[in-house]
């Protein structure tokens, strides 16, 4: 069991890497889950949309209490059922989440944030997070082009995306790896494969 997180600012490919690496590592025999952030449960679905769709302005330690009730729910009821199954779990975004969009993005004290993910995840960690770091400019530029509509948080300025995405860079610790994610895909892929094989035990390293 291994549980693998994908990080990184608005637009920098998150959701296109996790798809393939469930992809990819379906293709070798491993039972694999992918989740993406906020959601995954129906009260995370519910806290997803307060967080990111409701009009009404709030508090930012309300829009916090949001983000943990989603995972609170998602480590509970499906994550760790999943992990203590046997499955390699692939989440789109996590508690580093919460620290460079809640502590660095809307200044709201660290420990006390630290503390307060402690009781979301129940000390569950990630064992490996892929960090993809991308200028501020080329991620909502993705976005754009996309057609993806903003939601509350994508409609900061870019000084509150420069700090998030600071935050990102400099993230350090035992499993954290920096993805540089304005490459192409492919290797952006070859670069998380590497990374994703070692920690799962996948057979082969092999090129995509
Ligand atoms: N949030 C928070 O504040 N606190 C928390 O604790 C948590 C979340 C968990 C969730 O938004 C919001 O919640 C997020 C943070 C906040 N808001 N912001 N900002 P979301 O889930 O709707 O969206 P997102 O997480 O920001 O992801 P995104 O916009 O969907 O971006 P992405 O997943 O990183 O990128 P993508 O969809 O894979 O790719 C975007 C486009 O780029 C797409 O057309 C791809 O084909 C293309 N792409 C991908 N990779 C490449 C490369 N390498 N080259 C060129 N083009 C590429």
């Amino acid at each position: 069991m291994t549980f693998v997180v994908v990080e990184g600012p608005e637009g920098a490919g998150k959701s296109t890497l996790v798809r393939w690496l469930g992809t990819t590592l379906r293709a070798e025999g491993r039972a694999v889950l992918t989740v993406r952030e906020p959601g995954g449960t129906p009260i995370a679905e519910a806290a997803r949309k307060l967080a990111l769709k409701s009009r009404h302005d709030r508090a930012f330690g309300a829009e916090l209490f949001l983000f943990l009730a989603a995972r609170a729910d998602l480590v509970e009821r499906v994550i760790r059922p999943a992990l203590d199954n046997g499955q390699v779990v692939i989440a789109d975004r996590f508690g580093l989440s919460t620290i460079a969009y809640q502590v660095a993005g809307r200044g709201l004290p660290r420990a006390d944030v630290e503390a307060a993910l402690r009781v979301a995840t129940g000390g569950l960690t990630p064992d490996l997070t892929l960090i993809l770091d991308i200028p501020v400019t080329v991620g909502r530029e993705r976005q754009r082009s996309a057609g993806k509509a903003q939601d509350r948080i994508e409609r900061e300025d870019d000084t509150f995306h420069t700090r998030v995405r600071e935050a990102y860079r400099s993230a350090s610790g035992p499993g954290i790896v920096h993805i540089d994610a304005s490459q192409s895909k492919k290797a952006v892929q070859e670069a998380a494969w590497r990374e994703v094989a070692a920690a799962t035990g996948a057979l082969s390293l092999r090129s995509t």
